[in-house]
């Protein structure tokens, strides 16, 4: 094995730059913690950005910046202001940010802020690319970094890529307004795991890829046709050791020792009896809810007096994206929102709040945790909130209460936590009276509880199972049977191809020649294909055989001018070269004026879907339904239609979004049976996408050589990736 490349906007490192020297350090963010056993232990690097724009660097210590982050096995990708601003203000925090948090209001669909995206993420792409080995692992993080997993893998298919995204991902209705939307789910499906906080994220993902990208999933895999991506929800716990160990040695000391901040602290927990603070610690970030809660934490004061006087709320806000014009009103709102209440409420010994703005130091917040009475965590939207978890982990009496909005991804591990509805104030503020008042054994219950499972599920192990999941992923896609045809094998085929005296393809049409369309009529074939197709049939000793589906009459009249044979109808029709049609077998078709009406009430119901009349079958199409109602509908109907010609001698066949019911014994198998019995043939052929060729492939002898189009179970030996690769091949033979 390789080596770790984990990739993220920012480097775990903080870089000042004094006259002349220039000092990084590591910072300690709970990623890096979390990623410690594979980054400092192990053989990675780390792949980001340094936060100084280049311009900030001044030119002679540019490579003492590299040579230092390389100490710490990192590696600096410069970025310019006007990279930051249109990649990491602009797209990334003026257009993902907001949309993925559900402030569609907000979210600007910039178009020079898109492609400043991408040239960053290209940027980084180079980078890694220069340090990347195939056997390598590569972890790439969030949502600045959405293309990257498929910049990797344009360069280097088969390297191991991972990614996880930390913010929440929207119900596709959302992400569906994206402009770009194609582009950002290509970009992360180029992963072969994708990490989400939440089932939730990860269920509104798949849903964008099936409802967008038209691509299918069974259960949480997705099938590219060539790979298969495993979507996943990995919930971020916490460094939990770091965090009760400082609550214990905060305990442990004598208060002479304590922080100025803690004996501020102790000052208001002393100043009357029954004094309680509640905390509020978050970036300032129009997510986290701080403005509501400013007023619902007002509207308590004023609904339950007997607290005034009594109650402190401490609010910690750090600044974040200051350069982002939300960030700056939702700053002078809250200031404001402060002015007033404490305005309102304050005495000569008490004001109602404590508001910091500014970043502080490891120790300070590990006083706020272990003196709060009460954490009141309430963002409208959260990927996950760590501070949650981090202010139960740091309770080490395991007194405390936990008020946590139900909008954040970690409200779906912390059940014993009270949680709201941001948007209820009513209910914040009752559960605000409900939190000061809970008696202290309930309290210890609850949080017994929630610190065995942060204890259980740490940071540390969160990295692991992501990795672990990661290499599983990918070692599963070898678990499908069917071999990829790679260069080496297809030269070998053509070779015996070269020698054989007679020779014989079976073509299916749909899904292999050409593509899927929206109407089964649109899918004529090109010139090119005509081309293709008359070609094989012109080299010596070589019969060609299109076998496919569709009713006689389309395919007749399609390939009039090619010399080809025709099975037509899933071998129901066979028509010789430039032949006349026959029946293959005596088939019987009165069935059908009692099934079709049973797929009227379907097509009725169903819109998007059609019923297609062949000679001796029907079929019920269902490509452009939507996704998920046309499965269901599907599944529906395939079981009414089970039960309704189980002893009418039919058969129902599940193909690429049709459903077809013809009569039994009729197969494409059994029809390429027939022209096989007829000659020897020394080189047999047989190529398609769907679950009605595997007749085909379970019926040719075992010196065919079979191919399945597309990365699914199949009997056959080997799979091609897609149309365009089938006729890549057959030009090939065309060749030869
Ligand atoms: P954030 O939005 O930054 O992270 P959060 O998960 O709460 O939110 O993490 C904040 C971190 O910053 C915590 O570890 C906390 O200790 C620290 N912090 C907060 N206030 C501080 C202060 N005043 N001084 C010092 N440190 C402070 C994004 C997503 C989250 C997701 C994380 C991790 O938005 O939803 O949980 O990534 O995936």
């Amino acid at each position: 094995m390789g080596k770790t490349i984990i990739i993220s906007n920012r480097l775990p490192l903080q870089i000042n730059i004094t006259d002349k020297d220039i000092e990084v350090t590591p910072s300690v963010g709970g990623l890096a913690t979390g990623l410690k056993s594979f980054h400092k232990e192990g053989d990675s690097i780390w792949i980001g950005w340094t936060g100084l724009p280049q311009e900030e660097i001044p030119e002679n210590l540019g490579a003492e910046v590299q040579k230092k982050a390389k100490k710490e096995n990192c590696l600096a990708v410069p970025l310019t202001e006007e990279e930051i601003e249109g990649f990491y203000y602009g797209f990334s925090n003026r257009t993902i940010w907001p949309l993925f948090h559900y402030f569609m209001e907000y979210s600007e669909f910039e178009p020079d802020d898109w492609e400043m995206y991408k040239k960053v993420n290209r940027k980084y792409a180079d980078a890694v690319i220069e340090h990347l080995e195939d056997d390598d692992e590569v972890w790439v993080h969030d949502y600045q970094l959405l293309l990257l997993p498929k910049l990797i893998r344009e360069k280097k298919p088969n390297v191991t890529i991972g990614f996880f995204n930390h913010i929440p991902f929207p119900s596709s209705e959302v992400f569906r307004t994206l402009p770009w939307r194609e582009e950002i789910l290509e970009g992360m499906l180029g992963a072969d795991l994708i990490g989400f906080h939440t089932y939730d994220y990860e269920r509104h993902f798949l849903r964008s890829v099936k409802n967008i990208l038209r691509k299918d999933s069974t259960f949480n895999e997705i099938n590219l046709g060539n790979r298969i991506v495993r979507v996943e929800s990995f919930p971020m716990g916490i460094d939990y050791k770091k965090f009760k160990k400082a609550a214990i040695q905060q305990q442990n000391q004598p208060s002479s020792e304590n922080s100025e901040f803690q004996k501020k602290l102790n000052y208001h927990k002393n100043s009357t009896s029954n004094a309680k603070l509640i905390i509020s610690i978050d970036r300032l970030d129009y997510t986290k809810g701080i403005a509501n809660r400013i007023r619902a934490y007002g509207y308590f004061l004023e609904k339950y007096p007997e607290y005034q006087e009594k109650v402190r709320l401490v609010m910690l806000a750090v600044p974040s994206r200051t350069n982002v014009p939300q960030y700056q009103i939702l700053k002078r709102e809250i200031d404001e929102l402060v002015g007033r209440i404490n305005g309102r409420f304050a005495t000569v010994n008490w004001t109602p709040i404590w508001y910091f703005y500014r970043s502080m130091p490891f120790e300070n917040l590990v006083d706020l945790y272990s003196s709060s009475d009460v954490a009141l965590i309430t963002p409208t939207r959260d990927g996950m909130n760590l501070v949650a978890k981090e202010y139960i982990a740091s309770r080490i009496d395991q007194t405390g209460v936990l008020i946590l909005s139900e909008m954040a991804g970690a409200a779906h591990e912390l059940n014993e936590a009270l949680i709201i509805n941001p948007n209820n104030f009513e209910q914040i503020v009752n559960t605000i009276k409900t939190a000061l008042e809970m008696p202290e054994e309930e309290q210890i219950r609850r949080n017994k509880i929630l610190q065995k499972r942060l204890q259980r599920y740490t940071v540390e192990r969160w990295a692991k199972e992501f990795m672990k999941t990661l290499r599983k992923a990918k070692s599963s896609r070898s678990s499908i049977k069917a071999e990829q045809l790679s260069t080496d094998k297809e030269g070998d085929i053509i070779e015996k191809f070269r020698r054989a005296k007679n020779r014989i393809f079976f073509l299916d049409y749909d899904g292999t020649l050409v593509n899927f369309t929206d109407k089964p009529e649109n899918a004529k074939p090109d010139p090119s294909l005509l081309d293709l197709v008359k070609k094989l049939t012109s080299l010596p000793n070589t019969e060609v055989v299109l076998i496919s589906g569709r009713d006689k009459e389309t395919l007749g009249t399609w390939w009039s001018d090619v010399p080809v044979d025709l099975i037509s109808e899933h071998g129901v029709w066979m028509r010789p070269a430039n032949g006349q049609w026959n029946l293959t077998e005596n088939i019987r078709c009165d069935w059908m004026e009692n099934v079709r009406p049973v797929l009227e009430t379907f097509v009725d119901r169903t819109p998007g879907t059609f019923i297609e009349e062949k000679n001796y079958s029907l079929a019920w199409h269902y490509r452009k339904a939507d996704p998920e109602l046309g499965e269901i509908r599907a599944n529906d109907l395939s079981t009414v239609l089970k039960d309704l010609t189980s002893n009418h001698g039919l058969s129902v066949l599940e193909g690429n979004k049709v459903l077809e019911i013809k009569t039994s014994g009729v197969n494409k198998g059994k029809a390429a049976n027939k022209l096989l019995i007829e000659r020897k043939h020394d080189f047999i052929f047989g190529i398609g996408d769907d679950w009605t060729d595997e007749y085909l492939f379970n019926e040719l002898p075992e010196q065919a050589i079979t191919v399945k189009v597309g990365l699914k179970e199949t009997s056959a030996r080997y799979y091609v990736q897609d149309v365009e690769r089938v006729r890549d091949l057959l030009e090939r033979f065309s060749k030869v």
